[in-house]
């Protein structure tokens, strides 16, 4: 098992590859990356990150790899940085490069708004990348977006249904729903596979940080390669998230994201006890 994954690099706050990497390894997959973008941080709750774009590096780099006839099992993407660069992620995710699936995580917003600096054009840009993706992980907050109709926070589950149906009419085969059945107390998934619709759900904890999106992708994905269900990787996922949540939750200094490393190992024999 090789994937490939395309997103930023942030260089500091846990998010995007500098959390896929570690998650994707203590899950057995070997993961290659192709960085759209290197930033000082992520943006969230930073002021004057720095930005600097590799969209132009992205089709040589594809083109060595091509040459030494490098292949993979998989792709996933991320966080990607502007339309240019989601625009070369599909031109490879769709190439000679990838003999698997495409798992596109839109990773552009949350709580009913875009993060800083994308806009209705990212938002296009990303449905074009979904329209070819296998398997789809949006927050209701994308899944809203991506069919521009607005946002709801607590959907009933005929809404649900809905906004399923209409991410399949994309052309979409398996989509996780994030933030569904969201309450004081409780929130969870729902996952929509092979005309079924399954919902995991579990307590909501009273703090909110940055990347545990790109933490929940990246468990899905490791979980979901090995060879769990979709439900059973949602399930796995989730419930890594509120463990590492609930690592940090008591440190007040740590806002930027959730430490999950001290948890890795004993990720990786939960998934050995699932397979
Ligand atoms: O967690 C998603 C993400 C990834 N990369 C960067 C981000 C964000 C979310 O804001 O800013 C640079």
């Amino acid at each position: 098992m090789r994937i490939l994954s395309i997103q930023d690099i942030s260089c500091y706050g846990q998010c995007s590859l500098t959390v896929a990497l570690p998650i994707l390894s203590s899950l057995g997959v070997e993961t290659a990356i192709l960085p759209t973008a290197i930033l000082s941080t992520h943006t969230a709750g930073f002021k004057g990150y720095t930005f600097l774009d590799l969209q132009h590096e992205l089709p040589k780099i594809e083109a060595h790899w091509n040459q030494e006839g490098i292949r993979f099992d998989a792709v996933y993407t991320g966080y990607l940085g502007n339309t240019d660069d989601v625009q070369v992620a599909l031109s490879i995710a769709k190439g000679k490069l990838n003999r698997g699936p495409l798992i596109v995580d839109p990773a552009f917003g949350d709580h009913g708004k875009l993060y800083p600096g994308f806009d209705k054009a990212y938002v296009e840009s990303m449905a074009n990348l979904v329209r070819e993706a296998d398997v789809l992980l949006p927050n209701l907050t994308e899944a809203c977006a991506l069919l521009g109709i607005p946002y709801v926070e607590r959907p009933s589950k005929e809404e649900i249904q809905e906004i399923f149906a209409k991410l399949h009419l994309l052309g979409v085969k398996t989509i996780v729903l994030k933030g569904i059945g969201n309450n004081e107390t409780s929130t969870g998934i729902a996952v929509s596979h092979n005309g079924e619709i399954q919902y995991y759900s579990h307590p909501k904890l009273p703090r909110d940080f940055h990347g545990t999106g790109d933490v929940f992708a990246s468990v899905f994905v490791g979980g979901y390669l090995q060879g769990l269900s979709p439900i059973a990787s949602g399930t796995l996922a989730a419930d890594f998230v509120c463990d590492a949540i609930k690592n940090t939750i008591d440190d007040p200094a740590h806002g930027y994201g959730v430490k999950f490393e001290p948890l890795l190992t004993a990720l990786g024999e939960k998934l050995i006890s699932l397979k």
